[in-house]
């Protein structure tokens, strides 16, 4: 059964040094209270289905399709997946693996040379009673994404994390830089309560130092 997953969104502000303003300015994430298994046995109709509208507009960005022992990503063009060609440019290979740190933008060489931006099917991993194979197959990384929305292309990741029973695994969240044409950093994902809990760190510490401050200036 197909499924699609409309969610609310968190935003948060985010600054580099030595990058220009603009860069990473508005990085918007979603994650799961539960990750979701995207493994599962395909339906009576056909491979397991789950798709994902990551910015809320109603069009689906990224889907991942499982047959209960292989997991593939898929894009409509000009939505697309980063991608690392093992036959030859854009005939066939894995959805890349990306390690915290790595930069998602228009350029894919500035994470690994060869790698392509792909629509379509992007193999992650699969296993048979030999054994597992697949760039994703015990990998806990980001898939690297680019989708269109009204205002232009958009790149953001998926964090992902390998189930080592069935060469499948779990969706935790997403992240998409919200300015059109800007890369993006893979970074942790911050946990919805963990965000809220942080927030009131920050606010109860910048009410301390205003008291703080407050009963400096008194005492001067
Ligand atoms: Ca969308």
């Amino acid at each position: 059964m197909k499924s699609r997953h409309l969610f609310g969104i968190a935003a948060f502000a985010l600054s580099f040094a030595g990058l220009s303003e603009n860069a990473f300015a508005a990085v918007v994430t979603f994650t799961f209270s539960e990750r979701l298994y995207l493994g599962g046995a395909p339906t009576p109709t056909g491979v397991r289905l789950h798709e994902f509208d990551l910015n809320n507009d109603a069009a689906v960005d990224v889907g991942f399709g499982s047959t209960g022992y292989a997991l593939t990503a898929y894009t409509v063009a000009p939505n697309a997946i980063l991608h690392w060609p093992t036959g030859g440019l854009d005939v066939g290979g894995d959805a890349a693996p990306l390690i915290m740190g790595s930069l998602i933008g228009a350029d894919p060489s500035l994470i690994r040379v060869g790698l392509i931006w792909k629509a379509g099917n992007s193999h992650m991993s699969h296993c048979y009673d030999v054994g597992c194979a697949g760039l994703f197959t015990n990998a806990n990384a980001a898939v690297g994404l680019r989708f269109a929305a009204a205002d232009g292309i958009h790149y953001g990741f998926l964090a992902y994390e390998a189930d080592p029973e069935t060469g499948t695994g779990w969706l935790t969240g997403w992240a998409y830089e919200s300015i059109p044409d800007t890369p993006i950093v893979v970074q942790p994902i911050p946990e919805p309560a963990t965000t809220t809990l942080a927030g009131l760190v920050l606010l109860t510490a910048t009410a301390r130092r205003r008291r703080g401050a407050k009963r400096m200036n008194n005492s001067t």
